[in-house]
Formats: C-alpha cells, structure tokens, sequence
C-alpha cells in the first residue's frame, strides 16, 4: 500500500496500522487516555475483536498468551500510570518467555509533559529494561513507521514485548500519513557449511542429547525436528515449560528439564558427552541453577541454535553457534542423513525414554483427591489438540509430570514463572480456538491473582474449565519455608473464598470435588456446561509436591 489516506486523527492511523499487519484481536482496559483509539476501534470492530477485561494484569498476559498461540503480536491497550503499572507483569512474561506482544499505554498530552502531571510515567524509564523496544509517539505522522517497527521488533530475532506510549492529545490530531506496507517477520536459516558441521560432531558423539525450547516455534517446525530425532534416534529433552515442542508419546522424547525435573533426567543431561540446543536459551530452571552444565563452557560438547545472535556466547560458549529461525533449521535438520550406521547411542536414547515413561505414573499421595491420578485422567481422555494452561505453584509439579502434551502450544504455562497466568491464558486460548478444550489449573493462591477475569469468560461466552487445587496455602512458599526455617510457617497460610460459590456469582458452572473418583463425572458436567465451568479440587496440605511431605521434611 503506498499514498495518502486523507486526513485521519492520531487514532485512527494507529487502527489503520493494526489492521494493515492483520491485527484481529486486542485485549483492553479502557482508559480516558486512549478514548480516540477505542472509538476507531468502534469503527472496526466487526474487524478487530475488543475484549475487555477487568484487571489490566489480567488483559495484558491475555494478549501475551494470544501472541504465544499465533506466532503474531498480542495487542493490548492500557490506560497510562496504574494501567501501565498493572500490565509490566505481562510485559515481564513476554520478555522472559519471548512471546510477540505489543502493550500500547496510554500518555498523558504533550503540552503539560515532564510536569508529573495526572498518572504520568516516563514509559521508556519504566519498561528500559524489561520491553524488548519502548517508545512513545509524539508525531501523529509517525505512527505507521512506529507501528510497522513494533510489529518488526516482537516477532524478529527472539521474539518479545514492545511498549508504546500514546500522548492523548496526538492521539486527536488530525493529520496525512502513508499507510506503508505490512510486515514480513524476517526469517534466517542455517548455513550448509554449519549444518555439515553439525552432521559431523553427531558422528563422532556417544552420548548425545538435544533440548528444545524457546519461541518462534511453529508445528512444521516442531514436526521436522521430531524426523530428525527419529532419523537420528536421538534423545530430545524440552526446556522448562517448553514442554509441547515435541509430541510427548514420541519415542524420543525424554522429558523436561524444569523445576521438579525427573532426577534421572538431570543425571542424562550431566552424562551426554554432546548437547544440542535448539532455541533454547538454557536458563537457570532448565540448568537446575546452572549446575547440569558449567558455566561458560559445558563438560559436554556444546552446540547452539538460536534466532537471536545475541542469546548466543551470552552465557554458555559452544563449539558451533547457528543463528537460524526455528522453522529453517528444523526443515534443515529433517534433511540430513546419518554418514556411518547411527544410532551408536540406540540402548543410551531407549533408557532416556524408559525413565521418562517411568516418572510419568502418579504415586500414592497423602489426602483423598490425588493430583497426579486426576491428570493421568485428563492425559487419557482428552482430545490431542486440548490446551492446558497454569500459572505457578507446586500444584503445576502434577501437571507438567502427568500431562503428556501433544504438539506446539498445547501447553500454555510462563517460564517466567507468574502466578495469575493460566486464568488469562485459558481465556485467551478459547478467544483464538473457541472449539478446543481448554483446561486451567490454578492454585488457590494462583487463582485468586487474576480470578476476576472469569466475569471476562462468562461476558463473551467462553466455557474453559479452570480447575483449583486448592490446599490452604502458598504450598510451593510452604515447601521452601520447610526446607530452610522448619515448623516456623508464618505469611504462607491462606483463609479462602468459596471457590464455587464465587464461580457460580460470576454465572460459571461450579462443583466440589473431595475424592479422586469424582473428579471425571465432574470434568464431564463441567465440559457439557456450556460455559465457563469451575471445579475445586480440595487437596491435602501435606503433599506438598509429587515427592515431599510436610512431615518428611520435618523428619518423619
Ligand atoms: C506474581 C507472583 N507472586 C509471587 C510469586 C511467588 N510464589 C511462587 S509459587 C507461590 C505459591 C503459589 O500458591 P498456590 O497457587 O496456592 O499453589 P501451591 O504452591 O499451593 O500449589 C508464590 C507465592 C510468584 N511466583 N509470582
Ligand atoms: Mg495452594
């Protein structure tokens, strides 16, 4: 698209923009700041969807989980100050979690700037550090080449959060800009000379082993990485809650490495003697605190693939660093052909996957519902393409033990590790795939932190179904105040709501669940609904997670 639109205020050049990089959904709390945006949205609104939500913490990891889901920018509109503050969590979780997302914030106007004046932040001091690009547009002119860069910037590289301020009064000018043309997220593949390079070091491996993780994954990619780990025989692990980048019940899948990880898993990653990443950053949960591999440089051979030169040599050094978009490497990867009879490593791969197959059975737990038989139910019943969203806690230790995931973006759970995350993010999940399932677990604690987004579910008639798991306390909190101050538990104890009155006053569907036999009549009543439907499940303080119990810690 090239020329003038004619005269066309601030806010709607900034709709014009969205619509022209195929924006079709946008989360919001509104705020008077940004009035002339929603009344260009008002506009359009048969074209983009505005969901409005109740706590901007709640819209923005909306928008997040939207932008993990799609591979494209999660669009979110917050009011300035308090707006602005309440949204940085979701702004922290696209960082660390490299999701596509743009929060636009609301500014107050140009002319009394630098003033404090009424809710002003200085949005680029604030979000310096955590967005990946904060800006703020001064000049109605420049929206397009402002908003063009957004869209550049969050899907480039690793993905991330970007962050624009609008002034209000821009916002109302009236002006001619060019429209410019919509955005291409660029792509970059792996040179033949490194993927020969890549091909030879297998070769010469014993124990290889390769991780999975990171964003900018898509289900081709993860499809040809799984031809070449079965090309290969090669072990693949997944990054902490990266857990569905590779079909869980594939042959060569071994497991995640995050919190909670299968020990023997931890000693399988220690023992390979060659390390393949891709898109991994291997951060500190993935490490277990950077002890499975040495910092800077690993026992094990090291081989890196990342979209972001930058991620690369930035902690671990490795012998062959590729800098290559998930997708080009994976087709690259699918291509090679072992040079020697491979697999040298055919029992080292089947003992991974036996561990894995092994860890994955629920144990005996104290109390009468047990977590991980109540998962393995989910495991077994639920459709391949169901999408299961948490936030943190210890009660996400049964989930991601017990659930196999099945494919790219079935599992819907923060590495940056923000309770309040699987509320949103289921709502999300049933904006952008309404005919899917859509589990949350939450913690009570976790729950609580964005519970009221249920009356967002229930306003536009979306019918997840968020299970609590609810034992009376910050249990993961408990856990640590065990370990290091013993009997002393103190700020970690929590009086609770009725969780299915509250769920019912929202117009949800809700039910009780106290024994493990109850939960799968209950899950189907809770699906038939119709609606947003609420189970909580009363589980025992005493399990604190699938391996220890408040009186194992306190020594029997
Ligand atoms: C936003 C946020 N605040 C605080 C924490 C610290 N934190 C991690 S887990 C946890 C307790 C979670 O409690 P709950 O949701 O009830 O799950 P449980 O551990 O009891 O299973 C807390 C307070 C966090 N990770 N995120
Ligand atoms: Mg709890």
């Amino acid at each position: 698209m090239s020329g003038g639109n004619g005269l066309r205020t601030g806010g709607q050049l900034l709709v014009d923009a969205l619509r022209l990089h195929g924006a079709d959904t946008a989360y919001c709390v509104p705020g008077e700041s940004f009035l002339a945006v929603l009344d260009a949205l008002y506009e359009v609104r048969d074209e983009i969807k505005l969901i409005v939500c109740r706590q901007e913490g709640g819209a923005a990891h909306m928008a997040e989980a939207h932008g993990k889901l799609t591979g494209k920018p999660g669009i979110c509109f917050v009011t300035r100050g308090p707006g602005s503050t309440n949204a940085s969590i979701a702004v922290h979780t696209a960082r660390q979690d490299s999701t596509p997302l743009i929060v636009f914030v609301g500014q107050v106007g140009r002319d009394c700037m630098g003033r404090e004046a009424w809710q002003e932040i200085d949005y680029r001091h604030m979000f310096g550090h955590i967005a990946k690009w904060v800006e703020q547009i001064d000049d109605p002119r420049r929206i397009p080449e402002f908003i063009s860069r957004a869209f550049h910037v969050a899907t480039s590289g690793r993905p991330g959060p970007v962050v624009l301020a609008l002034p209000e009064d821009m916002l109302v000018e009236s002006v001619e800009a060019a429209p410019g043309r919509t955005f291409h997220a660029p792509r970059s593949a792996p040179a033949l000379a490194d993927m020969l390079a890549l091909a030879a070091a297998l070769e010469s491996a014993e124990r290889p082993l390769v991780m999975l993780g990171g964003g900018g994954w898509t289900k081709e990619a993860s499809d040809d990485i799984a031809r070449f780990a079965a090309t290969f025989d090669l072990p693949v692990a997944c990054a902490f809650r990266r857990q569905d980048l590779m079909d869980n019940r594939h042959a060569n899948y071994v497991g995640e490495a995050g919190l909670g990880m299968n020990p023997k898993l931890a000693a399988r990653i220690k023992a390979a003697d060659l390390i393949l990443s891709v898109g991994a950053r291997l951060g500190e949960t993935t490490t277990n605190g950077y002890s499975l591999l040495d910092v800077p440089c690993p026992a094990q051979r090291f081989l890196h693939v990342h979209p972001d030169p930058n991620e690369l040599g930035r902690v671990y050094q490795a012998e062959l660093s590729i800098v290559s978009a998930m997708g080009d490497f994976a087709r690259a990867a699918a291509a090679l052909t072992p040079g020697r009879k491979i697999p040298a490593w055919g029992e080292w791969t089947k003992a991974g996957r036996s561990d894995y197959l092994e860890f994955l059975k629920p144990e005996p737990m104290d109390g009468s519902v047990n977590l991980g038989e109540v998962v393995k139910h989910l495991n077994d019943t639920l459709p391949a393409d169901s999408i299961i969203t948490n936030g943190a806690g210890n009660y996400t230790l049964w989930v991601q033990r017990h659930y196999q995931y099945r494919g790219v973006r079935t599992q819907m759970a923060p590495t940056s590790g923000t309770m309040g995350y699987g509320v949103p993010a289921a709502i999300a999940s049933k904006v952008v795939y309404p005919g899917k399932t859509v589990v949350c677990f939450a913690g009570d604690g976790c729950f609580l932190m964005n519970g009221q987004e249920l009356a967002t579910a229930v306003q536009y008639g979306l019918d997840p179904v968020f299970i609590v798991v609810n034992n009376g306390m910050y249990g993961s909190i408990r856990m640590h105040q065990e370990r290091h101050y013993p009997r002393r538990v103190h700020g970690t104890d929590l009086v609770n709501p009725d969780f299915v009155g509250l769920a019912k006053s929202y117009g949800a569907h809700a039910e009780l669940v106290e024994r493990t036999e109850d939960f799968a009549p209950a899950f189907e009543r809770a699906r038939a609904s119709g609606r947003a439907a609420l189970l909580e499940l009363r589980v025992s303080q005493e399990a604190l997670s699938p391996r220890l119990t408040i009186s194992g810690l306190r020594g029997g």
